[in-house]
């Protein structure tokens, strides 16, 4: 009976590591600040037929509403309460988005804001996106409600309340974070709360969530919160599944808080990856790819079964969180694009791809002062929705890296090799890798200043394979270059450090 019950207990928790997306679909994109009605037409006419998994969507509860009309996209990250409607839309958009995206094996993530509510400047009112009343200097959030009980102003031994030393675990989980009102977690009221949030979204049809500041929260406090958590709405998910977990701590080495912490409750964020990603791909601070054979633990990097990878996230795309300069996006498209594409070949980790909107940067010293700037939008403020052009590509300054071919394809790459090993490496010492998934894929990179031209065995099956990079296969036919592979495996290579993209990928489902 006793081995009965660590059996369940183990099944239990570690189901919180698994994605939960449908076989053989591996991706998630993180479709950053785009409406629900944009949403799930996306998941019908292009992530479902392209094979992608899920989708990470911007906070979905109930958040203060800052300098109107000019609303900054971070006004997101401070609730007023767990009411369903947020600059995205309203409930009954949020559950038909659910619906339709669940419907087509698109499963839908929440980026979940449980560490606190509004900055504690956030005045008196009711400028929520729900229109719900507040006084943040009173801590009074009566739509939840919360109290002045139910934070941590008591418990903080910092002069300014704020965090002042992030090597100090204790002021990291008790202080405010950037003048957040930080709730106390250990409060089984609290808790309670937060988990009925959290349910009513599972009920909804939700597959799990982003944690968002976790590492201001006590692990124990996380945990206590989601072994309150339902399984999955089995209209869509087999009985008994449990909410993927995965977890936004900065973990960069050097500080009081690790990753380690947080890995026996779900996934964590591997910010170290796109940190040293970019690095490499940059070729700063003397880096090469050739590098990157052990690529994963290897690099220090938590276990492969407790990661999720991305190149960029929402924050250090714009200077904010953690990375520093390294970090790749679609401003560096031409580098960007190797970087996606080498993590969506690798088989490290659980992959998370970033699409965002454009803003009118302005660096002054360095820093860009409009790194605030919210997504496309009306002249009332409403956030615009996603024109899609004739090629495909999105309008009105929405990105969707996402829909890049090279993006595109790779994630289809990744979904072909899925379990197949890491094989064939090359390298030339310097910028030049290669590398196989099994006898199911091959990827090859030119990050030199030079040309390159080279036989690799590929240990795919002979045949003429269409590179996925620099086109794709249409009907019979390659629309970018075609590469042959003969019957020993091996391919030649050609690539010129000049091309529009100077990588090539080929796989088994895109063989003439
Ligand atoms: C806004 C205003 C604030 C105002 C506040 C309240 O900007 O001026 O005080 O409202 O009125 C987002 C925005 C914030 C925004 C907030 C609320 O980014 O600007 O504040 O919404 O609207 C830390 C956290 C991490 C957090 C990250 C931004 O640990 O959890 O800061 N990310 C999440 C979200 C994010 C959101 C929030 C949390 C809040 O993704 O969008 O904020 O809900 C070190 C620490 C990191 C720490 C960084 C930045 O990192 O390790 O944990 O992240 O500092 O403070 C090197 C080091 C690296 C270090 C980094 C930066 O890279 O190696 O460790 O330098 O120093």
């Amino acid at each position: 009976m006793k081995l009965l019950l660590l059996f369940v207990c183990i099944g239990l928790s570690s189901a919180q590591f698994n994605p939960n997306t449908r076989a053989g679909r591996t991706t998630i994109v993180h479709l950053f600040e785009w409406r629900w009605d944009d949403i799930a037409a996306e998941c019908e006419r292009f992530l479902g037929p392209n094979g992608f998994g899920g989708v990470q969507v911007s906070p979905v509860n109930d958040h203060i509403v800052l300098n109107d009309p000019w609303r900054p996209w971070w006004q997101r990250y401070q609730p007023i309460s767990y009411k369903l409607c947020s600059r995205s839309g309203n409930e009954q958009q949020f559950r038909d988005m659910v619906t339709r995206c669940n419907n087509v094996g698109v499963y839908i993530y929440v980026d979940a804001i449980i560490n606190h509510m509004c900055g504690q400047g956030g005045g008196t009112g009711t400028h929520s996106s729900c229109g719900s009343y507040f006084n943040a200097g009173a801590r009074d959030f009566p739509s939840v409600p919360y109290s002045n009980w139910d934070f941590n102003d008591g418990k903080c031994r910092t002069g300014s309340g704020e965090i002042e030393n992030y090597n100090d675990a204790y002021q990291v989980r008790d202080c405010r974070l950037v003048g957040l009102l930080d709730l106390a977690l250990e409060k089984d009221y609290v808790r309670g709360k937060i988990a009925d949030f959290l349910n009513n979204l599972i009920n909804i049809g939700v597959a799990g969530f982003r944690l968002d500041a976790a590492k201001h929260m006590w692990p124990g406090d996380i945990k206590a919160i989601t072994d309150r958590l339902n399984n999955l709405n089995t209209r869509w998910f087999p009985g008994g599944t449990r909410p993927f977990i995965f977890q936004e701590v900065i973990d960069l080495g050097g500080e009081g808080i690790s990753f380690n912490e947080y890995t026996g409750i779900g996934r964590v964020t591997e910010f170290k990856y796109g940190a040293r990603l970019g690095n490499i791909i940059r070729k700063w601070n003397g880096e090469k790819l050739s590098y990157v054979r052990n690529w994963g633990e290897g690099w220090g990097f938590m276990s492969s079964n407790r990661a999720l990878v991305f190149v960029d996230n929402h924050d250090n795309q714009r200077g904010h969180g953690a990375g520093g300069a390294s970090i790749l996006t679609f401003w560096d498209a031409r580098l960007y694009k190797m970087g996606v594409g080498f993590m969506l070949a690798h088989p490290y980790g659980f992959a998370r791809i970033m699409s965002s909107f454009r803003w009118n940067r302005n660096f002054v010293n360095g820093k860009d002062v409009n790194d605030w700037i919210g997504p496309p939008s009306n002249g009332d403020g409403s956030t615009k929705s996603v024109p899609i052009n004739a090629d495909s590509t999105c309008g009105d300054n929405w990105v969707c890296e996402h829909r890049w071919r090279q993006i595109k394809n790779m994630a289809i790459f990744r979904n072909v090799v899925d379990g197949q090993a890491f094989t064939n490496w090359w390298d030339n010492g310097s910028n030049q890798i290669a590398f196989g998934r099994g006898n199911r894929g091959f990827i090859v990179f030119n990050n030199d200043d030079w040309y390159m031209d080279v036989t690799l065995n590929t240990g795919l099956p002979a045949g003429t394979y269409c590179d996925v990079i620099s086109g794709q296969k249409e009907g019979s036919r390659c629309t970018g270059r075609q590469i042959t592979v003969a019957s020993n495996g091996n391919a030649r290579f050609q690539i010129s450090n000049q091309d529009e993209d100077s990588f090539a990928a080929i796989h088994v489902d895109a063989r003439l």
